[in-house]
């Protein structure tokens, strides 16, 4: 573990021990307790050790907690907005107490560093949301993350780092805060200014960031967060090879590109105070913040969070303190009539403003349509299209869902023979009855097996989704819950049409094509789905078809309708 002193960006405590060091202490923890990182507690841990979260030396104790979430200072009072916690089961904080050593292990089991227990405490979880996010509402990530997702118990500790948790993608873009210090340090950069981002950089981010470095006669560092951000936003994956291309806009040798290990609160205001002190221990000297920066959305009456320039308004009052210098921004817009980006502060009457929204962008991505060069670069929107391909080449699953008998499977195995002839996709079946003998043998009809059944169809609908194929799905899926799930897993990644087969109950038990409703109404089969088992209705399926009346030649052929005005189909 070593403090390093720079020419600037300050003191840096790292907390990685030496290769001797290690291997002792690795010897050593063989016999300590073990606690598996969650996947935050990893990129947490990745910061602590490396040095960007410095001072801090591990995962917060209960007095530097308290005092973080009161009043955004540590017990001694630097400045620190952000609970730093490591999160526990209540059972495995039964098995240490102050003092203990604990092995923090990746999830693959691998030795990432030892705690010295200092504090073991219950959290008022709910007034830390108030104090640090200034709401309670689980729309906002990180209180959705803080109140639904974390364990219960905190436990507080110094931490020794005997390696930094591996990655495999993008090694040349990963540095430490003493790698970066040491590169602006040899490429003779006095002044840099950081530039945070989570999103695909267009022409618009490329126009504020080149702005700040020159107003700013700084350099320019471009690090987008790879650890957690916002759910829902493009995977890191993607984003960096945009920014790949988007770092060849910038003249030669101003600009660099490195990834930042962070997992995002989406903070807002707070969140702000907290990225320019780390940008301050990469040895940044400036630290871009635009108009909502780590902006959680909007809260569940529609509402922002926080105002648009609130971020920027806090960490303007806390940057002499920091000892890092804010570079205000707000948004940049494009002036036709000019045919270049302005700051929309600066917009004169008359002028047309020309702006793309990310939903919009979404939609033209999802469907094809052009993305104007006055947008984005060329190759940028290249990249997106592979990651967000036009729907025709989206992979979809039609789920099914409706009481036994009625019809799910015939109007299935229509559609299945109808897209096999259209061509173009895989096509995969996966009917109730026949996941239940591969997939699902062991499995019951209780409450419980039945969403492990349905879990399951939509794990490799999913998958199937994914990969471009088409899923057809007919299983009863009775649980209005369990669908929602399939659906939001399979939409992240392709289309999803629920389709209610509505036939009547009558007419289900008359054709009882099994005979399995006599059977249910003599008692001989239990929870059986419609008689002694509950079947919740879809309220906004993509389609309802009763096979009372209709063929399923018919019922088909209305899906295949339904797919082709939804884009996936030709
Ligand atoms: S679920 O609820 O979605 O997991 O059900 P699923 O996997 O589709 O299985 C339904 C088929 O199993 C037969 N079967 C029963 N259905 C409902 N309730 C009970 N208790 C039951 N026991 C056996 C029935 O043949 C269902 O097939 P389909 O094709 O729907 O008629």
């Amino acid at each position: 573990m070593s403090t390093i002193i720079a020419p600037h960006g300050g003191v840096l405590k790292d907390r990685l021990l030496s290769e001797k060091e290690a291997d002792s202490l690795k010897a050593k923890a063989a016999s300590y307790v073990s606690w598996d990182l969650t996947e935050r507690q990893g990129w947490d841990i990745e910061m602590l050790l490396n040095g960007a979260f410095s001072p801090l030396e591990g995962f917060m104790n209960r007095s530097d907690y308290e005092s973080v979430v009161r009043d955004m200072r540590l017990a001694d009072k630097t400045l620190w907005p952000m609970p730093i916690t490591l999160d526990v089961k209540e059972e495995f904080s039964g098995k240490i107490s102050a003092g203990a050593k604990v092995a923090l292990r990746d999830a693959e089991g691998v030795l990432i560093a030892v705690m010295t227990v200092s504090d073991i405490w219950k959290p008022d979880k709910k007034a830390e949301a108030e104090h640090v996010f200034g709401t309670t509402d689980v729309k906002h990530p990180g209180v959705d993350y803080l109140l639904n997702k974390s364990h219960p118990v905190y436990v507080g500790g110094t931490i020794e780092g005997v390696e930094l948790p591996r990655h495999y993608d993008f090694k040349q873009l990963r540095h430490t805060p003493r790698d970066l210090r040491e590169k602006f340090q040899k490429n003779g950069w006095r002044r840099v200014v950081a530039f945070q981002t989570r999103n695909p950089m267009h022409r618009a981010h490329q126009e504020l960031t080149f702005r700040a470095a020159k107003t700013s006669e700084a350099n320019l560092l471009i690090q987008p967060v790879v650890g957690m951000t916002k759910p829902g936003d493009i995977d890191h994956y993607s984003r960096i090879r945009c920014y790949e291309h988007l770092v060849k806009q910038y003249p030669e040798q101003t600009t660099m590109l490195s990834l930042l290990p962070l997992a995002m609160r989406m903070g807002g205001p707070r969140e702000a105070v907290w990225h320019a002190i780390i940008r301050k221990n990469y040895g940044c000297t400036h630290f871009i913040v635009g108009r909502n920066h780590a902006d959680p959305g909007k809260d569940s009456k529609g509402n922002d969070f926080y105002g648009p320039y609130d971020a920027q308004e806090l960490l303007g009052k806390h940057q002499d303190e920091l000892g890092i210098k804010m570079v205000a921004f707000p948004e940049m817009v494009y002036v036709q009539e000019k045919a270049e980006y302005v700051p929309s502060t600066e917009i004169q009457p008359g002028w047309t403003v020309l702006n793309i929204s990310g939903t919009e962008f979404r939609r033209r991505l999802m469907e094809g349509l052009d993305i104007p060069d006055w947008f984005s670069y060329k190759d940028v929107v290249e990249e997106l299209r592979k990651t967000y391909p036009p729907r025709k080449k989206q992979g979809f699953t039609v789920f099914f869902t409706g009481l036994s008998g009625s019809g799910k499977s015939t109007i299935a195995n229509a559609l299945m023979v109808k897209l096999l002839e259209a061509g173009g996709r895989n096509v995969t079946m996966l009917d109730g009855d026949l996941v239940r003998k591969n997939l699902s043998s062991e499995l019951g009809f209780s409450r419980e097996h039945r969403d492990l059944n349905i879990q399951r169809i939509g794990f490799v609908a999913a998958e199937i989704s994914k990969n471009g194929g088409a899923a057809i799905c007919a299983p009863i899926a009775p649980y209005a819950q369990t669908r929602k799930q399939v659906r939001e897993t399979v939409a992240r990644n392709g289309g999803f049409i629920e389709v209610h087969v509505s036939t009547p109950i009558e007419v289900c038990e008359e054709r009882d094509r099994k005979g399995l409703y006599a059977k249910a109404r003599a008692g001989i089969i239990k929870e059986f789905t419609g008689i002694s088992d509950p079947y919740e209705a879809p309220e906004n399926p993509e389609l309802v078809i009763d096979t009372k009346d209709c063929t399923p030649d018919e019922a088909s052929q209305r899906i295949l309708l339904k797919l082709e005005q939804m884009g996936f189909i030709k």
